[in-house]
């Protein structure tokens, strides 16, 4: 269908538009594209991320020598979008395809916004997949194109990003896994791609914040607190992989205070707390500048001292978890 699509509209440039910050299932599956279109002389296609990638997307990008580009919108006569559900998700740039001023096709595996559905020229979209890499794969199937063991592994890279590690596959991706490898894509090169290693300065946080952990209990419930001068938002998360069903912890210095708050689904499912709205508001306040965030992950930034900020702070959070419990009684 996007072969088809293609012919008809000949376009000499292509640009293959991945979402702001955009993940390694993006970065890969736009890669692949990219080759696909090339070799099979459809048309010569840049990858295009508005404000660059993730930090992990560039990792990837050096280990299969990726290259993409922040602008270059202007000299190419079709978009496609890859792994990106909506307009907004572009950036600035997305103002040319809002306008009509470029036709789109979408490549996606989200459920897409109808609007950004209507005005696409081509939409290849299934949701029931676990990546965009699985989808990519799928077009070359079609097209009956040859895969590189470097486009492969490319695309199991992406797989593995998305699926957290095939956690989360599902049949179709085992059976896609199991193509790619027979085209000669390497797991293990994948698997290595995605390794991060943990700066030392955040593990020395992590550790320092684990040394002053205090911890409370409600019912069965266990809260972690503790403070540290930066990466409260690594050690907070640290404390939950321990076991903790919520973490507080304040960070900063010199009169500066962050607060970084985490939580489990236990924790969220039992106490029906949701973390932004019900406690980095009202913290937020209370360090005299602002809170919010999702349900198990919010933050909050303020003035103030830390270290004597954490006792008040944990006797907030203690009293409103002790009344949403009683609450559910
Ligand atoms: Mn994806």
């Amino acid at each position: 269908m996007l072969e088809e699509e293609l012919r008809k509209l000949k376009p000499k440039r292509v640009a293959l538009l991945i979402h702001l910050n955009a993940d390694p299932d993006a970065l890969c599956a736009a890669y692949a594209l990219k080759r696909l279109l090339e070799s099979s002389k459809l048309a010569k296609a840049r990858i295009i991320a508005p404000e660059g990638v993730s930090k992990l997307s560039k990792q990837v990008a050096d280990e299969f020598r990726i290259r993409f580009y922040d602008s270059g919108l202007n000299s190419c006569a079709l978009a496609i979008l890859v792994d990106t559900a909506t307009l907004e998700q572009l950036g600035d740039l997305g103002g040319m395809l809002v306008r009509g001023e470029l036709p789109y096709v979408m490549i996606d595996h989200h459920t897409p916004h109808p609007k950004t559905v209507s005005s696409a020229t081509l939409c290849l979209i299934d949701s029931s997949l676990t990546s965009s890499c699985e989808l990519v794969y799928r077009i070359y199937a079609e097209m009956g194109a040859k895969l590189t063991s470097k486009v492969a592994t490319a695309l199991l890279t992406g797989i593995l990003y998305d699926t957290r590690g095939l956690l989360h596959a599902n049949d179709n991706t085992i059976e896609v896994v199991y193509e790619l490898i027979r085209a000669g894509g390497s797991l293990k090169r994948a698997r290595s791609a995605l390794r991060v290693e943990v700066d030392f300065s955040e593990r020395v946080a992590r550790l320092k914040a684990a040394q002053r952990l205090e911890l409370s209990r409600v019912d069965d419930l266990l809260l972690a607190f503790s403070h540290v001068s930066s990466y409260e938002a690594s050690a907070a998360r640290s404390f939950i992989a321990l076991g903790a069903d919520l973490a507080v912890v304040v960070g900063g210095k010199e009169g500066e205070v962050r607060i970084s708050l985490r939580c489990s689904e236990a924790f969220r499912r039992k106490t029906g707390i949701h973390l932004g709205r019900d406690l980095a508001e009202k913290l937020g306040e209370m360090v005299g500048g602002m809170g919010g965030g999702h349900a198990t992950a919010a933050g909050v930034n303020g003035v103030g001292d830390p270290e004597s900020f954490l006792p008040k702070c944990r006797e907030f959070v203690e009293e409103v978890v002790k009344s949403s419990l009683l609450e559910k009684e």
